[in-house]
Parts: structure tokens; sequence; C-alpha cells
């Protein structure tokens, strides 16, 4: 039996196990890694200083570790019981750039190690049962990510061996794992793939809310109580209720009602169509309602931002998305760089995105890179609703039917056009306070849209 003990790991005295990268029973090699750790600023692999087969893990997730803390204890293969001698210290993955948030620079000495080339000794990873996408070349090489883009990563159960990392010596960033994601499902939703299928002890767990620790989904023959029809749910159904579901549990959502007068926004727009009668753009209200939330998030950055790990990404581009209903169901199309765009131009754009949703023809690009996303059901009904945030967003705003609403100015109730809005958020990144702001100055931007310009 031989033990394997974490080696000298430099200037890192206590960090924590985030990933275990054997278990009892496998055979591991001299140098093959063992364990992923991480400290508040680089993660590392902690590799073999023996080979044989696992017989005891002496860690778990979250456990703190140090130079000299046993990991596991291994049995000696036939003919490699002699210890290598002891490995190289591992070299740390620097965290990417560091996000807007955060001012400290990376040191000088951790800065150095990440200039260093992915070890091409580390084992081929282990693409997981549901990826679907063919890996790349890299696939046989270690990823290079930051410990942040890790987490997000195993968040999203993602296997970074199959991301093409575009940073620096090819490390692995955030919105490489977003594009693999979004690749992944516009691939699928294309029909180009088959959708992932999920393990089937994981799939009927989640199918039957075991995973959840909940009761089991009720079977019913409903055919016992009168006739009935079963078809299959239509692919983008599949592919967005699998992204609304994880991100309705495991996003805290809260939702901010508040009313809007548009009574003025809406003369305007009405007179600007019949200026603008022959030019083939209609201005939309939900033209005017992205321009406005551009302005609000400017004033609301955080409202503009991603949850990374215990960072949180501010975005300076305003690309909005908003839900188009098609036959087939709900996708989302962003209108790229908003701030930059007039609202003829925006209107133009989302009533094309618009139509290639509902005709089926919108690409992978059309649907990428949102920040924010807008719902309306202004031309169909209804009041107020409760948004799905649309992750990795923070928030998003549903508006509904405007009406005719007697309000009191003061002295009198006055008949006032209503636009009801709906703003769900994050409350892990904002809070009630904070919404309620982000409302009430929507809300005053689409009262007198002058102040758009302020
Ligand atoms: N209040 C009152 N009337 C409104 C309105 C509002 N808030 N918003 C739009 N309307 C009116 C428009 O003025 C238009 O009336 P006219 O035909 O008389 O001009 C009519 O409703 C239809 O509008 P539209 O659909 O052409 O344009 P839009 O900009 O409102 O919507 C789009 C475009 C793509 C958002 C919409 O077609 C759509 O798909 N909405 C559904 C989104 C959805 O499903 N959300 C739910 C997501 S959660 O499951």
């Amino acid at each position: 039996m031989i033990e394997v003990k974490v080696p000298d790991i430099g200037d890192f005295k206590e960090v924590e196990v985030i990933e275990l990268l054997v278990k009892p029973g496998d055979t591991v090699s001299v140098e093959q890694s063992l364990i992923t750790v991480e400290s508040d600023k680089a993660s590392m692999e902690i590799p073999s200083s023996a080979a044989g087969v696992v017989k005891e893990l002496r860690v778990k997730l979250g456990d703190k570790v140090a130079e000299g803390s046993l990991i596991l204890v291994l049995e000696a293969s036939a003919g490699a019981g002699a210890m290598a001698p002891p490995p190289a210290a591992p070299a740390p993955q620097v965290p990417a750039p560091a996000p807007q948030v955060s001012a400290t620079p990376a040191p000088a000495p951790l800065a150095a190690a990440a200039a260093e080339p992915a070890r091409a000794s580390a084992p081929a990873p282990q693409p997981l049962p549901t990826a679907s996408l063919e890996p790349h070349d890299s696939h046989v090489v270690k990823p290079h990510a930051s410990p942040s883009i890790r987490k997000f990563a195993r968040e999203l159960g993602v296997d970074l061996a199959l991301v093409r990392g575009t940073g620096p010596k090819q490390r692995v960033t955030e919105a490489d794992v977003r594009n693999y994601v979004k690749g992944a499902i516009a691939q699928v939703v294309s029909g180009a793939i088959a959708a992932p299928a999920p393990a089937p002890a994981a799939a009927a767990a989640a199918a039957d809310g075991a995973g959840l620790g909940l009761i089991p989904w009720p079977k019913v023959d409903f055919s016992k109580f009168g006739a009935i029809e079963t078809k299959p749910l239509p692919r983008i159904k599949k592919v967005s209720g699998a992204n609304l579901h994880r991100n309705w549990v495991m996003i805290p959502h809260v939702t901010n009602h508040d009313d809007a007068d548009i009574t003025d926004l809406e003369a305007f727009r009405v007179q600007l169509n019949k200026e603008n009668d022959k030019s083939g753009v209609k201005v939309t209200m939900l033209a005017f309602l992205i321009k406005a939330c551009v302005n609000a998030l400017r004033k609301f950055p955080e409202f503009n931002a991603s949850l990374e790990g215990d960072n949180l990404v501010f975005k300076k581009y305003f690309n909005i998305g908003f839900a188009a209903d098609t036959p087939n169901g709900l996708m989302v199309p962003v209108i790229k760089d908003a701030d930059k765009k007039g609202i003829f131009e925006i209107a133009r754009e989302t009533s094309e995105l618009a139509a290639k949703a509902r005709d089926g023809k919108l690409g992978p690009g059309d649907m990428q890179g949102g920040c924010f996303s807008i719902s309306s059901l202004g031309g169909i009904g209804g009041t107020y609703f409760t948004p799905i945030i649309n992750a990795p967003e923070v928030a998003i705003l549903g508006v509904c039917r405007s009406a005719m609403r007697p309000v009191w100015d003061g002295k009198q109730f006055a008949p006032r056009l209503i636009l009801p809005m709906s703003l769900s958020w994050d409350h892990r990144v904002i809070d009630g306070a904070a919404a309620a702001r982000f409302n009430t100055y929507l809300a005053s931007l689409l009262a007198d849209y002058r102040r758009v310009m302020l």
C-alpha cells in the first residue's frame, strides 16, 4: 500500500478540494491528476507520485488540504511498486482576467505560471455521458481554465475538455463555455444532433422528482376517464423546457410588478407609424421598451451582469433578448448593441428576428450574447405574470397588455394608458430595493420618453 500525499504546493497553505478526478478501483499512473484544489487565486491539479489501484480516497469535496495531507491509498501495481520521485509542484491555473468588480491584479509569480502550456501528459478527461458534440483536438489535453470557469462549467454539467478555449494559451473563458452550451442547444434545436440523453438513473430521478427528494410524479391512466391523444413534445419545447426548468430551480426568483403610464408614448408611437406609413417598418412598443431598458441597465449595472462563481461579470455592452412565440415553442432572439441603434432599426430587427423565429430560421448567432430579456405579451393580453430568468442573465422584464385605467392625478381621476410590468430578478445578485428602483426608473422613462436622452 502506498500513501499519496499533497506535495509541495508552493505558497498555498490551505486549499480546498474542488474536484475528485479518481475513485476507488481506478488504476492510476505516475503523474496522473488525482484531485483539483483551489485557493482564492488559482486552481491546480495534484498529480500522483506513484502508480497503482486506488484503494481508499482520504479526501472529499470541500476538504481543506495542505502539503503533506493524505489524498489516497494506492495498492501498488505489479512492477510499479517503487515510488516515483516526487512530482514537480503542480502548475497553478490562474483565474482569467479579473472581472471589473475586482481591482486586484494577479500576483506576478502566478501570472508567470499562467504562461505555462497545458500539461500534455495529463489523462484525457472522460466526456460526460450527456456530451453531444464532437470533441475538438484539445480534448487530449487537460483544459486550462480558471477556478471560477471550472465551477461555472461544473454547474452547467459541461465537460471542459470539449470546449475550445479562445483565451491566451487556449485558456477556456466563460464566453467559451456559454458559446459551447448555446451551440449545443442550437444544434439540438436545428436537429443537427440528437438531444442529449440524460444518464438513465439521473433521468428517472429527475422525471419522478426523486432527485429533489419529492414524492413521485403522479402516474394516471387518463384513458380510464375519457378519450386521449398522446403527441411527443416539439423539439424546441424539449430544449427550452430543460433550460427553463434549470433556471427555475437554480435561480432564486423574485418578481416585482409595477405600472407605467404610456399614454403619451403610445400616442407618439401611433403618430410615428402614421408619418412612416410607407417605410414598411412598424414602430412597436417593444422597440421603445428595448431602448428604455438599455437606459435602465446603464443606470443599474447589476441588472446587466452574470454570476460567475463568487464573481459578478458586468457587461459593458447591451444585447437585449426578446421572447418570440412560435408554433413550436418559445425562442429568444437577441438584438445586439441595442444602445447603438435607433427605435426604427430596433423595430425592424425585432420584426425580422420574430419572423425568422416563427419560420424556424434563427441561427445560433441570432440567440447568443444576451444581457437581459423582455417578454412581451402585450399583443395577446393579461395583466401581470412571473417570467423566468434566461440564465446566465440575472433579470427579465415581462409586460402585458396596456389598458385605459382611471388614475388619480391629485384632483380627479384621469383616463391613462397603463402598461403592466413584471420584473423577475435573481435574488443572489439583486435586492428588492434595487428592483423597485429599476421599475420606477423604467416607468419614468416610459411616461416621459424624453428622459431616455438625458
Ligand atoms: N399593450 C397593448 N397592445 C399591445 C402591446 C401592449 N403592451 N404590445 C403590443 N400591442 C399590440 C400592438 O400594437 C399590435 O397591435 P396592432 O396590430 O393593432 O398594431 C398587436 O398588439 C400585436 O403586436 P405584435 O405582436 O405585432 O408586436 P409586438 O412587438 O408586441 O410583439 C413579439 C412581437 C415577437 C414579442 C410577439 O409577437 C410575441 O411573440 N409575443 C409573445 C412572447 C411570449 O410568448 N412571451 C412569453 C414568454 S414566457 O412563456
